[in-house]
Protein backbone atom coordinates (compact mmCIF):
# COMPACT_ATOMS: atom_id res chain seq x y z
CA UNK A 1 0.00 0.00 0.00
CA UNK A 2 1.47 3.49 -1.46
CA UNK A 3 0.56 7.39 -0.74
CA UNK A 4 2.47 9.99 -3.10
CA UNK A 5 6.10 10.40 -1.49
CA UNK A 6 6.52 13.34 0.17
CA UNK A 7 10.10 15.58 1.03
CA UNK A 8 9.26 18.65 3.63
CA UNK A 9 9.86 21.61 2.11
CA UNK A 10 11.83 22.95 4.93
CA UNK A 11 13.40 22.85 8.78
CA UNK A 12 10.56 22.20 11.65
CA UNK A 13 12.64 24.79 12.87
CA UNK A 14 11.64 27.35 10.02
CA UNK A 15 7.97 25.85 10.52
CA UNK A 16 7.77 26.73 13.59
CA UNK A 17 9.30 30.51 14.04
CA UNK A 18 7.35 31.20 10.40
CA UNK A 19 4.27 30.20 12.00
CA UNK A 20 5.37 32.17 15.29
CA UNK A 21 6.05 35.61 13.49
CA UNK A 22 2.42 35.24 11.96
CA UNK A 23 0.56 34.86 14.98
CA UNK A 24 2.92 36.99 17.17
CA UNK A 25 0.18 38.24 19.79
CA UNK A 26 -1.75 34.92 19.66
CA UNK A 27 -1.71 32.70 23.36
CA UNK A 28 0.66 29.86 21.99
CA UNK A 29 0.74 28.10 25.33
CA UNK A 30 -1.18 28.06 28.96
CA UNK A 31 1.16 26.68 31.20
CA UNK A 32 2.25 26.78 34.95
CA UNK A 33 4.38 29.84 34.13
CA UNK A 34 1.52 31.76 32.97
CA UNK A 35 -0.07 32.38 29.24
CA UNK A 36 2.86 33.06 26.92
CA UNK A 37 2.16 34.57 23.46
CA UNK A 38 3.87 33.41 20.11
CA UNK A 39 5.70 36.82 20.45
CA UNK A 40 6.82 35.64 23.93
CA UNK A 41 7.93 32.26 22.63
CA UNK A 42 10.40 34.07 19.80
CA UNK A 43 11.80 36.33 22.46
CA UNK A 44 12.57 33.41 25.13
CA UNK A 45 13.87 30.89 22.81
CA UNK A 46 16.28 33.42 20.90
CA UNK A 47 17.24 34.18 24.26
CA UNK A 48 18.34 30.46 24.96
CA UNK A 49 19.52 29.83 21.64
CA UNK A 50 21.89 33.50 22.05
CA UNK A 51 23.27 31.45 25.43
CA UNK A 52 24.10 28.31 23.68
CA UNK A 53 25.22 29.83 21.41
CA UNK A 54 27.60 32.42 23.07
CA UNK A 55 29.08 34.30 20.15
CA UNK A 56 29.11 30.94 17.94
CA UNK A 57 27.12 31.36 15.09
CA UNK A 58 25.91 27.91 14.56
CA UNK A 59 25.83 24.77 17.09
CA UNK A 60 26.39 22.54 14.26
CA UNK A 61 24.33 19.32 15.42
CA UNK A 62 25.96 20.02 18.99
CA UNK A 63 23.77 17.75 21.40
CA UNK A 64 21.49 19.89 24.28
CA UNK A 65 20.03 17.48 27.07
CA UNK A 66 17.58 19.07 29.21
CA UNK A 67 15.76 17.99 32.13
CA UNK A 68 12.97 20.60 32.37
CA UNK A 69 9.42 20.25 33.39
CA UNK A 70 6.56 20.81 30.67
CA UNK A 71 5.73 24.15 30.56
CA UNK A 72 6.53 27.20 28.45
CA UNK A 73 10.31 26.79 29.55
CA UNK A 74 10.49 23.59 28.12
CA UNK A 75 8.94 24.82 25.08
CA UNK A 76 11.13 27.91 24.90
CA UNK A 77 14.16 25.78 25.61
CA UNK A 78 13.56 22.85 22.71
CA UNK A 79 12.95 25.97 20.34
CA UNK A 80 16.17 27.70 21.23
CA UNK A 81 18.03 24.51 20.95
CA UNK A 82 16.75 24.15 17.06
CA UNK A 83 17.15 27.95 16.48
CA UNK A 84 21.18 27.77 17.85
CA UNK A 85 21.19 24.50 15.47
CA UNK A 86 21.99 22.17 18.20
CA UNK A 87 20.44 18.35 18.79
CA UNK A 88 17.49 18.49 22.08
CA UNK A 89 18.05 15.20 23.96
CA UNK A 90 14.98 15.65 26.40
CA UNK A 91 15.86 13.01 30.06
CA UNK A 92 12.78 11.70 31.12
CA UNK A 93 12.21 13.48 34.66
CA UNK A 94 11.76 10.74 37.05
CA UNK A 95 14.71 8.91 35.84
CA UNK A 96 17.32 7.85 38.31
CA UNK A 97 21.06 8.34 38.70
CA UNK A 98 22.33 5.32 36.75
CA UNK A 99 19.73 6.25 33.58
CA UNK A 100 20.65 9.89 33.54
CA UNK A 101 24.30 8.82 33.68
CA UNK A 102 23.84 6.44 30.66
CA UNK A 103 22.18 8.69 28.33
CA UNK A 104 24.47 11.57 28.96
CA UNK A 105 27.39 8.85 28.60
CA UNK A 106 26.05 7.67 25.08
CA UNK A 107 24.78 11.09 23.74
CA UNK A 108 27.56 13.20 24.98
CA UNK A 109 26.36 16.52 25.01
CA UNK A 110 27.61 19.72 25.64
CA UNK A 111 25.75 20.74 28.09
CA UNK A 112 22.36 20.04 30.10
CA UNK A 113 19.60 22.68 31.13
CA UNK A 114 18.12 22.05 33.80
CA UNK A 115 15.24 23.26 36.08
CA UNK A 116 16.28 24.93 39.11
CA UNK A 117 14.89 22.55 41.12
CA UNK A 118 16.12 19.46 39.32
CA UNK A 119 19.57 21.04 39.22
CA UNK A 120 20.69 18.43 41.96
CA UNK A 121 19.22 15.40 40.40
CA UNK A 122 21.57 15.42 37.29
CA UNK A 123 24.43 17.46 39.10
CA UNK A 124 25.88 13.62 39.74
CA UNK A 125 25.82 12.41 36.29
CA UNK A 126 26.77 15.17 34.40
CA UNK A 127 29.64 15.69 36.44
CA UNK A 128 30.46 11.90 36.03
CA UNK A 129 30.43 12.57 32.22
CA UNK A 130 31.96 16.16 32.17
CA UNK A 131 28.99 18.01 31.15
CA UNK A 132 28.28 21.48 32.50
CA UNK A 133 25.04 21.75 34.11
CA UNK A 134 23.36 25.24 32.95
CA UNK A 135 20.04 26.83 34.66
CA UNK A 136 17.17 27.12 32.51
CA UNK A 137 16.61 30.48 34.23
CA UNK A 138 20.04 31.90 33.56
CA UNK A 139 19.49 31.06 29.96
CA UNK A 140 16.37 32.61 29.83
CA UNK A 141 17.57 35.45 31.02
CA UNK A 142 20.53 35.90 28.46
CA UNK A 143 20.26 38.67 25.75
CA UNK A 144 18.77 37.18 21.89
CA UNK A 145 21.28 37.64 19.10
CA UNK A 146 20.64 39.44 16.25
CA UNK A 147 21.54 36.53 13.86
CA UNK A 148 20.55 32.97 14.21
CA UNK A 149 22.01 30.20 11.86
CA UNK A 150 19.75 28.51 9.19
CA UNK A 151 19.37 24.75 9.74
CA UNK A 152 18.89 22.51 7.13
CA UNK A 153 15.98 19.94 6.75
CA UNK A 154 19.19 17.23 7.12
CA UNK A 155 20.52 18.97 10.50
CA UNK A 156 19.39 16.63 13.41
CA UNK A 157 17.03 18.13 15.98
CA UNK A 158 15.71 15.30 18.33
CA UNK A 159 17.57 11.95 19.57
CA UNK A 160 15.03 10.64 22.07
CA UNK A 161 15.94 6.71 24.02
CA UNK A 162 14.31 4.33 22.93
CA UNK A 163 14.37 0.36 24.92
CA UNK A 164 15.44 -2.45 22.41
CA UNK A 165 16.08 -6.63 22.16
CA UNK A 166 19.32 -5.85 22.47
CA UNK A 167 21.57 -3.56 25.36
CA UNK A 168 21.14 -0.29 26.61
CA UNK A 169 18.59 1.95 25.38
CA UNK A 170 19.15 3.50 22.23
CA UNK A 171 19.48 6.99 20.96
CA UNK A 172 16.62 7.62 18.11
CA UNK A 173 17.80 10.36 16.13
CA UNK A 174 15.32 12.48 13.80
CA UNK A 175 16.23 15.53 11.53
CA UNK A 176 14.18 18.70 10.79
CA UNK A 177 13.20 17.47 7.62
CA UNK A 178 11.91 14.12 9.33
CA UNK A 179 9.88 15.87 11.84
CA UNK A 180 8.35 18.41 9.41
CA UNK A 181 7.01 15.53 7.54
CA UNK A 182 5.61 13.90 10.55
CA UNK A 183 4.01 17.39 11.96
CA UNK A 184 3.01 17.70 7.97
CA UNK A 185 1.39 13.75 8.07
CA UNK A 186 -0.69 14.85 10.91
CA UNK A 187 -1.95 18.25 10.06
CA UNK A 188 -3.48 17.18 6.99
CA UNK A 189 -4.95 13.51 8.77
CA UNK A 190 -6.19 15.32 11.73
CA UNK A 191 -6.70 18.76 10.10
CA UNK A 192 -5.08 20.76 12.74
CA UNK A 193 -6.03 24.19 12.10
CA UNK A 194 -5.14 27.20 14.31
CA UNK A 195 -8.20 27.57 16.55
CA UNK A 196 -7.46 24.13 17.80
CA UNK A 197 -6.72 23.57 21.54
CA UNK A 198 -5.03 20.66 22.92
CA UNK A 199 -4.42 19.90 26.32
CA UNK A 200 -0.72 18.13 27.14
CA UNK A 201 -0.85 15.79 30.13
CA UNK A 202 2.12 13.55 28.42
CA UNK A 203 5.73 13.60 29.44
CA UNK A 204 8.06 15.52 27.02
CA UNK A 205 10.50 12.82 26.52
CA UNK A 206 8.68 11.31 23.97
CA UNK A 207 7.13 11.53 20.09
CA UNK A 208 3.79 11.31 21.27
CA UNK A 209 3.33 14.67 23.76
CA UNK A 210 6.57 16.63 22.09
CA UNK A 211 5.33 16.21 18.10
CA UNK A 212 1.67 15.11 18.38
CA UNK A 213 0.84 17.22 20.89
CA UNK A 214 3.12 19.96 21.64
CA UNK A 215 5.22 20.32 18.40
CA UNK A 216 2.07 19.86 15.86
CA UNK A 217 0.04 22.54 17.82
CA UNK A 218 2.74 25.16 17.54
CA UNK A 219 2.85 24.51 13.92
CA UNK A 220 -0.30 24.79 13.07
CA UNK A 221 -0.49 28.70 15.40
CA UNK A 222 -2.97 26.85 18.11
CA UNK A 223 -2.75 26.78 21.85
CA UNK A 224 -1.49 24.19 23.81
CA UNK A 225 -2.41 24.39 27.96
CA UNK A 226 0.25 22.09 29.42
CA UNK A 227 -0.35 20.16 32.45
CA UNK A 228 2.88 18.81 33.63
CA UNK A 229 1.92 16.02 34.86
CA UNK A 230 -0.97 13.92 34.42
CA UNK A 231 -3.61 13.75 37.38
CA UNK A 232 -7.13 12.79 36.46
CA UNK A 233 -9.69 15.31 38.04
CA UNK A 234 -7.38 18.61 36.74
CA UNK A 235 -8.13 16.99 33.49
CA UNK A 236 -11.81 16.63 33.54
CA UNK A 237 -12.10 20.25 35.24
CA UNK A 238 -9.91 21.24 31.84
CA UNK A 239 -12.45 18.82 29.34
CA UNK A 240 -15.37 20.91 30.91
CA UNK A 241 -14.12 24.30 31.39
CA UNK A 242 -10.97 25.23 29.10
CA UNK A 243 -12.70 24.99 25.80
CA UNK A 244 -10.52 22.44 24.53
CA UNK A 245 -11.01 21.43 20.84
CA UNK A 246 -8.62 18.40 21.24
CA UNK A 247 -6.87 15.61 23.68
CA UNK A 248 -4.45 13.15 23.38
CA UNK A 249 -3.81 10.39 25.83
CA UNK A 250 -2.51 6.93 25.75
CA UNK A 251 -5.17 3.94 26.82
CA UNK A 252 -4.07 3.99 31.04
CA UNK A 253 -4.79 7.79 30.88
CA UNK A 254 -8.57 7.17 29.63
CA UNK A 255 -8.95 4.28 31.65
CA UNK A 256 -7.71 5.99 34.71
CA UNK A 257 -9.96 9.03 33.61
CA UNK A 258 -13.16 6.96 33.50
CA UNK A 259 -12.28 5.44 36.59
CA UNK A 260 -12.07 8.92 38.17
CA UNK A 261 -15.65 9.70 36.26
CA UNK A 262 -17.39 7.04 37.78
CA UNK A 263 -16.18 7.68 41.64
CA UNK A 264 -17.54 11.67 40.76
CA UNK A 265 -20.97 13.22 41.71
CA UNK A 266 -24.01 12.84 39.24
CA UNK A 267 -23.79 16.86 38.61
CA UNK A 268 -19.66 17.01 38.40
CA UNK A 269 -19.60 13.82 36.53
CA UNK A 270 -22.55 15.05 34.10
CA UNK A 271 -20.34 18.62 33.67
CA UNK A 272 -17.52 16.91 32.89
CA UNK A 273 -19.25 14.35 29.95
CA UNK A 274 -20.61 17.76 28.82
CA UNK A 275 -17.31 19.38 28.44
CA UNK A 276 -15.51 16.05 27.05
CA UNK A 277 -18.56 16.00 24.34
CA UNK A 278 -17.71 19.21 23.26
CA UNK A 279 -14.24 18.75 22.04
CA UNK A 280 -13.95 17.70 18.43
CA UNK A 281 -11.42 14.95 18.64
CA UNK A 282 -10.21 12.40 21.46
CA UNK A 283 -7.41 10.20 20.42
CA UNK A 284 -5.78 7.18 21.91
CA UNK A 285 -2.09 5.46 20.70
CA UNK A 286 1.05 4.72 22.12
CA UNK A 287 -0.63 1.11 23.28
CA UNK A 288 -3.22 -1.57 22.23
CA UNK A 289 -6.70 -0.15 23.80
CA UNK A 290 -8.52 -2.31 24.99
CA UNK A 291 -12.47 -2.74 23.11
CA UNK A 292 -13.93 -2.00 26.19
CA UNK A 293 -12.27 1.07 27.19
CA UNK A 294 -12.95 2.57 23.55
CA UNK A 295 -16.63 1.48 24.45
CA UNK A 296 -16.47 3.17 27.51
CA UNK A 297 -15.31 6.12 26.23
CA UNK A 298 -17.83 6.38 24.07
CA UNK A 299 -20.66 5.54 26.10
CA UNK A 300 -19.46 8.08 28.77
CA UNK A 301 -18.43 11.59 25.98
CA UNK A 302 -20.21 10.38 22.97
CA UNK A 303 -17.07 10.36 21.47
CA UNK A 304 -15.61 7.03 19.56
CA UNK A 305 -11.58 7.65 20.04
CA UNK A 306 -9.37 8.01 17.22
CA UNK A 307 -7.04 5.72 17.75
CA UNK A 308 -3.49 5.93 15.82
CA UNK A 309 -0.03 3.71 15.93
CA UNK A 310 3.22 5.20 15.92
CA UNK A 311 6.63 4.24 17.02
CA UNK A 312 9.68 6.51 18.49
CA UNK A 313 11.69 5.64 15.30
CA UNK A 314 9.12 6.36 12.48
CA UNK A 315 6.41 9.04 14.52
CA UNK A 316 3.06 7.99 13.27
CA UNK A 317 2.15 5.63 10.98
CA UNK A 318 -1.16 4.21 10.60
CA UNK A 319 -4.40 6.42 11.76
CA UNK A 320 -7.83 5.72 11.75
CA UNK A 321 -10.34 8.94 10.44
CA UNK A 322 -11.07 12.12 11.68
CA UNK A 323 -14.57 11.49 8.98
CA UNK A 324 -15.39 8.02 8.50
CA UNK A 325 -14.39 5.27 10.17
CA UNK A 326 -13.20 4.09 13.50
CA UNK A 327 -13.39 0.79 14.48
CA UNK A 328 -12.26 -0.43 18.52
CA UNK A 329 -9.60 -2.91 17.88
CA UNK A 330 -8.79 -1.17 14.80
CA UNK A 331 -5.61 1.63 14.33
CA UNK A 332 -7.08 2.09 10.78
CA UNK A 333 -4.81 2.92 7.28
CA UNK A 334 -1.48 4.76 6.75
CA UNK A 335 -1.67 8.35 7.09
CA UNK A 336 -0.27 11.00 4.73
CA UNK A 337 3.33 10.62 3.03
CA UNK A 338 3.62 6.89 4.52
CA UNK A 339 4.08 3.73 3.03
CA UNK A 340 3.58 0.66 5.07
CA UNK A 341 3.75 -3.01 3.82
CA UNK A 342 3.15 -6.56 5.76
CA UNK A 343 5.71 -9.47 5.17
CA UNK A 344 6.21 -12.58 6.34
CA UNK A 345 9.01 -14.48 7.83
CA UNK A 346 10.99 -15.08 4.75
CA UNK A 347 10.14 -11.13 3.77
CA UNK A 348 7.79 -11.58 0.89
CA UNK A 349 4.90 -9.26 1.18
CA UNK A 350 1.72 -10.31 2.49
CA UNK A 351 -2.03 -10.05 1.14
CA UNK A 352 -4.95 -8.12 2.98
CA UNK A 353 -6.23 -10.42 5.35
CA UNK A 354 -2.68 -12.06 6.37
CA UNK A 355 -0.88 -11.35 9.39
CA UNK A 356 3.17 -10.18 9.27
CA UNK A 357 5.24 -8.00 10.59
CA UNK A 358 4.56 -4.59 9.54
CA UNK A 359 7.66 -2.00 7.73
CA UNK A 360 7.44 1.34 7.31
CA UNK A 361 8.85 3.84 4.59
CA UNK A 362 8.49 7.37 4.48
CA UNK A 363 10.46 10.58 4.89
CA UNK A 364 9.18 11.21 8.61
CA UNK A 365 11.79 8.32 9.52
CA UNK A 366 14.31 8.56 11.81
CA UNK A 367 17.41 8.56 10.47
CA UNK A 368 19.85 6.52 12.64
CA UNK A 369 20.77 4.66 16.04
CA UNK A 370 22.89 7.18 17.62
CA UNK A 371 26.50 6.41 17.14
CA UNK A 372 25.20 2.29 16.07
CA UNK A 373 25.56 2.00 12.23
CA UNK A 374 25.07 -1.85 12.58
CA UNK A 375 21.55 -1.62 14.64
CA UNK A 376 20.71 0.92 12.31
CA UNK A 377 21.42 -1.68 9.11
CA UNK A 378 19.70 -4.16 10.73
CA UNK A 379 16.19 -1.95 11.57
CA UNK A 380 16.11 -1.62 7.95
CA UNK A 381 15.25 -4.53 4.80
CA UNK A 382 17.50 -3.84 2.21
CA UNK A 383 15.42 -2.18 0.37
CA UNK A 384 15.04 0.69 2.38
CA UNK A 385 11.86 -0.60 5.04
CA UNK A 386 12.02 -0.33 8.19
CA UNK A 387 11.41 -3.74 10.54
CA UNK A 388 8.91 -2.22 13.26
CA UNK A 389 8.55 -5.86 15.17
CA UNK A 390 4.95 -5.39 15.54
CA UNK A 391 2.79 -7.66 13.86
CA UNK A 392 -0.25 -6.88 11.92
CA UNK A 393 -3.54 -7.73 9.80
CA UNK A 394 -4.77 -5.47 7.44
CA UNK A 395 -8.65 -5.94 7.47
CA UNK A 396 -11.75 -3.83 5.82
CA UNK A 397 -11.98 -1.60 9.12
CA UNK A 398 -8.35 -0.64 9.08
CA UNK A 399 -5.55 -2.49 10.34
CA UNK A 400 -5.30 -4.57 13.68
CA UNK A 401 -2.21 -4.68 15.75
CA UNK A 402 -1.93 -8.34 17.38
CA UNK A 403 1.09 -8.02 19.35
CA UNK A 404 4.75 -7.79 19.71
CA UNK A 405 6.88 -10.21 17.69
CA UNK A 406 9.11 -10.41 20.55
CA UNK A 407 7.84 -11.31 23.78
CA UNK A 408 11.12 -9.55 25.73
CA UNK A 409 9.51 -5.70 24.31
CA UNK A 410 6.73 -4.58 26.75
CA UNK A 411 4.23 -1.66 27.23
CA UNK A 412 3.35 -0.34 30.71
CA UNK A 413 1.43 2.49 30.24
CA UNK A 414 2.48 3.52 27.16
CA UNK A 415 6.52 3.33 27.99
CA UNK A 416 8.48 0.87 26.29
CA UNK A 417 10.49 -1.28 28.55
CA UNK A 418 12.75 -3.47 27.31
CA UNK A 419 12.43 -7.41 29.61
CA UNK A 420 15.98 -8.18 29.10
CA UNK A 421 17.59 -4.64 30.29
CA UNK A 422 15.59 -5.28 33.92
CA UNK A 423 16.84 -8.71 33.64
CA UNK A 424 20.20 -7.46 33.11
CA UNK A 425 19.79 -5.19 36.40
CA UNK A 426 18.07 -7.33 38.64
CA UNK A 427 21.11 -9.77 38.24
CA UNK A 428 23.30 -7.42 39.31
CA UNK A 429 22.12 -7.83 42.66
CA UNK A 430 23.99 -9.95 45.14
CA UNK A 431 21.14 -11.75 46.66
CA UNK A 432 19.68 -12.99 42.84
CA UNK A 433 21.09 -15.70 40.88
CA UNK A 434 18.67 -15.89 38.02
CA UNK A 435 15.41 -13.95 36.91
CA UNK A 436 12.73 -13.82 34.19
CA UNK A 437 10.63 -10.19 33.29
CA UNK A 438 7.48 -10.74 31.92
CA UNK A 439 4.30 -8.46 30.93
CA UNK A 440 1.47 -9.85 32.54
CA UNK A 441 -2.08 -8.13 31.02
CA UNK A 442 -2.87 -5.29 33.18
CA UNK A 443 -6.49 -3.45 32.99
CA UNK A 444 -4.77 -0.22 34.03
CA UNK A 445 -1.35 -0.53 32.83
CA UNK A 446 -1.71 -2.63 29.75
CA UNK A 447 1.08 -4.67 30.48
CA UNK A 448 2.12 -5.06 34.17
CA UNK A 449 5.83 -5.74 34.47
CA UNK A 450 6.81 -8.58 36.80
CA UNK A 451 9.81 -10.18 37.49
CA UNK A 452 10.25 -14.52 38.90
CA UNK A 453 13.76 -14.43 40.66
CA UNK A 454 15.51 -17.30 41.81
CA UNK A 455 17.44 -16.52 45.30
CA UNK A 456 21.10 -17.00 45.33
CA UNK A 457 22.83 -19.91 47.88
CA UNK A 458 22.02 -18.73 51.38
CA UNK A 459 19.29 -16.08 50.49
CA UNK A 460 15.98 -14.95 50.55
CA UNK A 461 15.39 -11.76 48.61
CA UNK A 462 12.68 -9.17 49.94
CA UNK A 463 10.05 -8.22 47.34
CA UNK A 464 9.90 -4.41 48.78
CA UNK A 465 12.82 -4.55 49.50
CA UNK A 466 14.08 -5.59 45.75
CA UNK A 467 11.46 -3.01 44.38
CA UNK A 468 12.98 -0.10 46.54
CA UNK A 469 16.66 -0.70 45.20
CA UNK A 470 15.45 -0.97 41.49
CA UNK A 471 14.13 2.59 41.84
CA UNK A 472 17.32 3.28 42.15
CA UNK A 473 18.60 2.48 39.44
CA UNK A 474 15.46 1.92 37.19
CA UNK A 475 13.20 4.50 35.85
CA UNK A 476 9.52 3.79 37.34
CA UNK A 477 7.92 2.47 34.70
CA UNK A 478 10.57 -0.87 34.46
CA UNK A 479 10.51 -1.61 38.10
CA UNK A 480 8.52 -4.19 38.83
CA UNK A 481 5.43 -4.02 40.12
CA UNK A 482 5.43 -7.43 41.43
CA UNK A 483 8.21 -9.85 41.95
CA UNK A 484 7.87 -13.32 43.15
CA UNK A 485 10.84 -15.41 44.87
CA UNK A 486 10.81 -18.88 42.79
CA UNK A 487 13.23 -22.13 43.52
CA UNK A 488 13.58 -22.50 39.83
CA UNK A 489 12.72 -20.65 36.45
CA UNK A 490 10.86 -22.75 33.81
CA UNK A 491 12.62 -23.75 30.82
CA UNK A 492 12.09 -25.98 27.85
CA UNK A 493 14.40 -29.11 26.44
CA UNK A 494 17.13 -26.72 25.57
CA UNK A 495 17.24 -24.72 29.37
CA UNK A 496 16.13 -21.86 27.53
CA UNK A 497 13.49 -19.94 29.61
CA UNK A 498 9.74 -20.21 28.79
CA UNK A 499 8.07 -17.08 28.91
CA UNK A 500 4.53 -17.87 28.70
CA UNK A 501 4.99 -20.31 31.28
CA UNK A 502 6.56 -17.43 33.65
CA UNK A 503 3.69 -15.29 33.00
CA UNK A 504 1.06 -18.08 34.18
CA UNK A 505 3.02 -17.45 38.10
CA UNK A 506 1.35 -14.22 38.29
CA UNK A 507 -2.38 -14.20 38.49
C1 LIG B 1 4.41 5.68 36.56
N1 LIG B 1 4.49 4.50 37.19
C2 LIG B 1 4.38 3.52 36.30
C3 LIG B 1 4.25 4.15 35.05
N2 LIG B 1 4.27 5.48 35.23
N3 LIG B 1 4.37 2.18 36.45
C4 LIG B 1 4.24 1.44 35.36
N4 LIG B 1 4.13 1.96 34.12
C5 LIG B 1 4.13 3.31 33.93
N5 LIG B 1 4.04 3.83 32.71
C6 LIG B 1 4.59 4.21 38.60
C7 LIG B 1 5.00 5.31 39.50
O1 LIG B 1 6.39 5.32 39.58
C8 LIG B 1 4.35 4.90 40.82
O2 LIG B 1 5.04 3.81 41.33
C9 LIG B 1 3.04 4.39 40.37
O3 LIG B 1 3.28 3.94 39.01
C10 LIG B 1 1.90 5.36 40.37
O4 LIG B 1 2.37 6.61 39.95
P1 LIG B 1 1.42 7.67 39.39
O5 LIG B 1 1.88 9.01 39.86
O6 LIG B 1 0.02 7.31 39.65
O7 LIG B 1 1.71 7.51 37.85
P2 LIG B 1 1.75 8.66 36.89
O8 LIG B 1 2.93 9.50 37.14
O9 LIG B 1 0.40 9.30 36.94
O10 LIG B 1 2.03 7.97 35.49
C11 LIG B 1 1.10 7.23 34.84
C12 LIG B 1 0.99 7.75 33.41
C13 LIG B 1 2.41 7.88 32.82
C14 LIG B 1 0.32 9.13 33.40
C15 LIG B 1 0.15 6.78 32.63
O11 LIG B 1 3.07 6.63 32.88
C16 LIG B 1 2.42 8.42 31.43
O12 LIG B 1 2.35 9.63 31.23
N6 LIG B 1 2.53 7.54 30.41
C17 LIG B 1 2.59 7.97 29.01
C18 LIG B 1 3.94 7.72 28.45
C19 LIG B 1 4.01 8.17 26.99
O13 LIG B 1 3.82 9.34 26.67
N7 LIG B 1 4.29 7.22 26.12
C20 LIG B 1 4.42 7.48 24.71
C21 LIG B 1 5.58 6.64 24.21
P3 LIG B 1 4.96 3.41 42.86
O14 LIG B 1 3.52 3.12 43.15
O15 LIG B 1 5.83 2.22 42.97
O16 LIG B 1 5.47 4.61 43.60
S1 LIG B 1 5.22 5.86 22.71
C22 LIG B 1 5.47 7.00 21.52
O17 LIG B 1 5.83 8.15 21.75
C23 LIG B 1 5.08 6.48 20.15
C24 LIG B 1 5.70 7.32 19.08
C25 LIG B 1 3.57 6.47 20.03
O18 LIG B 1 3.00 5.62 19.35
O19 LIG B 1 2.94 7.33 20.66
P1 LIG C 1 7.67 3.38 21.40
O1 LIG C 1 8.83 2.86 20.68
O2 LIG C 1 7.80 3.56 22.84
O3 LIG C 1 7.31 4.54 20.67
O4 LIG C 1 6.51 2.34 21.23
C1 LIG C 1 6.06 1.93 19.99
C2 LIG C 1 5.28 0.66 20.13
O5 LIG C 1 4.06 0.90 20.83
C3 LIG C 1 4.86 0.08 18.80
O6 LIG C 1 5.91 -0.65 18.21
C4 LIG C 1 3.68 -0.77 19.22
O7 LIG C 1 4.11 -2.01 19.71
C5 LIG C 1 3.06 0.04 20.34
N1 LIG C 1 1.93 0.85 19.88
C6 LIG C 1 1.92 2.14 19.52
N2 LIG C 1 0.67 2.54 19.19
C7 LIG C 1 -0.12 1.45 19.33
C8 LIG C 1 -1.51 1.20 19.15
N3 LIG C 1 -2.35 2.17 18.76
N4 LIG C 1 -1.97 -0.04 19.38
C9 LIG C 1 -1.15 -1.02 19.80
N5 LIG C 1 0.16 -0.84 19.99
C10 LIG C 1 0.68 0.37 19.77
Amino acid sequence: MSEARFSAPSALVDQLTECARTRSDRVALIAPEGASTYADLLESSGRVAGALLGGQLDMKATRVATLVPPGSSWTATALGVWRAGGVLVPLPLTAPAPELGQVLGDSQPEVVIAADELVRDVAGPASDNRVVVRRVGELLATEAPAHLPVIPPNRDALMLYTSGTTGRPKGVVHTHGGLASQVGSLHKAWGWRKDDHVLLVLPLHHVHGIVNVLVCALAAGARCTIHPKFESTAVWEALANDNLTLFMAVPTIYARLADEHARADAATGKSWAAGARRLRLHVSGSAALPVQLHERWEELTGHRLLERYGMTEIGMALSSLVDGGRWPGHVGWPLPYVEVRVTDDGGSVLSAGEAGELQVRGPLLFREYWRRPEETAEAFTADGWFRTGDEVVEMSRGFRILGRQSVDILKSGGEKVSALEVEEMLRTHPEIAECAVVGVPDEEWGERICAAVVAGPGHTPDPTALRAWARKQLSPWKVPREIRAVTELPRNALGKVVKPRVRGLFG
